[in-house]
């Protein structure tokens, strides 16, 4: 997979650096370009935002420098793109997405910071055909100063998805191997030794030896503590 993000803070990205994403790369299986959206300003300041038209505060970050940015990665683009917009106002991110997003050969992520990037930009991409999709993507409902943190949290969701990448051996998509990557259900209470830590025992279940019963035990376990904090999941 190809990842290349546009941004105002190349520095926000160093962590793909660090081993887990590192490796990925050095095997080749993802290659990551971090580009600077300044170098793609015409000025002398480097401006890459303005005043919004109708007033109200803040400022909104001009087409013209975001279109010369992703114009510039698309002229190297092998295949069609997907465009990939943080913005809170996009759909809210959940494993789902992480897996259609592994499916694709190459992704392009553009990170707003300020009041957001002007609309046009997401209107333009969309009827110009030269992405294969642009998806708007929150990561929940809150504020962020920018998408470069949303950026990481999709990246990393959906990296680990693809065979070879953070130790991932087919393991991590069957959900019958990765509870914790179940869709509906959170993941029950874990216990490793001691038996007994703190006066707190291992429930005596998991050393009782019987398979049946255990995998009952935790079944149950998972739906009490969905139906304890995402009431909104079936359980
Ligand atoms: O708050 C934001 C600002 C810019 C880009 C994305 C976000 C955001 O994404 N998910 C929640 C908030």
């Amino acid at each position: 997979m190809r990842v290349d993000l546009i941004t105002i803070f190349p520095e926000y990205f160093s962590p793909l650096k660090l081993s887990l994403f590192g490796k990925a790369q050095e095997s080749g299986l993802v290659e990551i370009e971090i580009h600077d959206l300044r170098t793609f300003t015409q000025d002398k300041h480097k401006t890459v935002d303005d005043a919004p038209y109708g007033g109200g505060p803040g400022m909104v970050m001009s087409p013209v420098v975001w279109g010369e940015a992703i114009d510039a990665v698309l002229s190297q683009a092998k295949t069609k793109p997907v465009l990939v917009v943080p913005t809170p106002s996009g759909k809210v991110f959940n494993q789902e997405m992480a897996i259609k997003l592994a499916s694709f050969d190459h992704l392009v992520f553009i990170n707003g910071r300020y009041e957001g990037i002007d609309s046009r930009v997401v209107e333009h991409y969309q009827q110009s055909g030269e992405f294969s999709e642009v998806l708007e993507i929150s990561i929940g409902d809150y504020v962020l100063a920018g998408g470069e943190v949303a950026s990481l949290v999709i990246l990393e969701a959906t990296s680990r998805l693809i065979n070879g990448v953070l130790g991932n051996e087919d393991s991590v998509t069957d959900d019958s191997f990765a509870p914790g990557d179940m869709q509906n259900l959170l993941e029950g209470p874990i216990y490793t030794r001691p038996a007994s830590w703190q006066g707190l025992n291992v429930p005596e279940v998991l050393i009782s030896g019987d398979h049946a019963k255990i995998a009952q035990w935790r079944k149950d376990e998972a739906k009490k503590r969905t139906r304890k904090f995402r009431p909104d999941l079936k359980a």
